[in-house]
């Protein structure tokens, strides 16, 4: 929890020194059940044949959870343009508003940006991760954010389970800390046919840090900087694993309407969920 300017500052401290700070217990459980009923009721609107989740508003959320996990693979199964308009319309649910603007998150936000409370935070790039087990196909190798968005920007991401726990075995997300004092690297660059850009600083960087897996319960987040080293876990589970991420910028910040690149929901480069 986080009461006071001491809490804000442990944490800033820490953000400062590893590059990312993890907050427990940021996302309340009615929001994440109102997830998951959003997401069964995008699986029942795919109006696939023998593809439906009954009493949605009734049923225990547990049970509900492994149903919509059980419909996913079905659907993917079926064709993965089912599981790429689910992923395209999520993003956008008004449930997603409660996700990413939340007080917990966003007080945290605002001390890690060193801005009043008051300054509009512009969240970009919002999302929610679909990846199937044993499949890499929309993974990413290791990379900093900051060649995946504007130039120059002042932005925290998040990373965040967004329907069961995540650890080692279905995917959790590795980074390097201490990796973003860095600041911006070099990359070496391939764009594979399916999948993301990705954008891979030189080895020689790499080699330099101690890759660390973060685990994380439902409910919790990691927070991190924009030249902090991550990159995806494989998902060697049988169950998709739901992930949400997002970018929080500070768009008064100097040259940001300078180097702004959006255009509307297009991704900035090639970078993409669809097969
Ligand atoms: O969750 C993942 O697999 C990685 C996500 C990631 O690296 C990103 O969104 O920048």
């Amino acid at each position: 929890m986080i009461q006071n300017n001491n809490i804000l500052n442990n944490y800033k401290k820490k953000f400062n020194e590893n590059g990312f700070v993890i907050l427990k217990n940021a996302l309340n459980k009615k929001t994440l059940t109102n997830f998951s009923k959003s997401l069964a009721y995008l699986i029942n609107a795919s109006s696939v044949k023998g593809i439906r989740i009954n009493n949605i508003r009734k049923k225990n959320t547990e049970h509900l959870k492994q149903e919509i996990l059980r419909n996913l693979l079905h659907l993917e199964k079926k064709n993965h343009s089912f599981i790429a308009k689910i992923y395209d319309t999520i993003r956008d649910l008004n449930i997603m508003d409660k996700v990413f603007n939340n007080q917990k998150i966003n007080k945290l936000i605002y001390s890690l940006l060193s801005i009043e409370d008051d300054v509009p935070i512009y969240v970009k790039q919002k999302a929610c991760r679909i990846d199937m087990p044993k499949n890499n196909d929309f993974s990413l190798d290791w990379h900093q954010e900051s060649p995946y968005t504007i130039k120059n920007t002042d932005l925290i991401q998040i990373w965040a389970p967004a329907l069961e726990n995540i650890n080692s075995e279905n995917g959790a997300i590795k980074i390097l800390p201490g990796s973003h004092k860095e600041g911006h690297l070099k990359t070496e660059d391939y764009f594979p046919k399916i999948g993301h850009a990705q954008y891979v600083p030189k080895k020689n960087i790499l080699k330099k840090y101690n890759e660390k897996s973060i685990e994380l319960k439902i409910g919790d987040v990691m927070l991190f900087s924009k030249f902090l080293i991550h990159r995806s876990g494989e998902n060697n589970s049988f169950k998709p694993r739901l992930t949400f991420i997002a970018h929080y910028h500070n768009p008064i910040k100097k040259d940001f309407f300078k180097n702004f690149i959006y255009k509307g929901d297009k991704p900035l480069k090639k970078n993409s969920y669809k097969r």
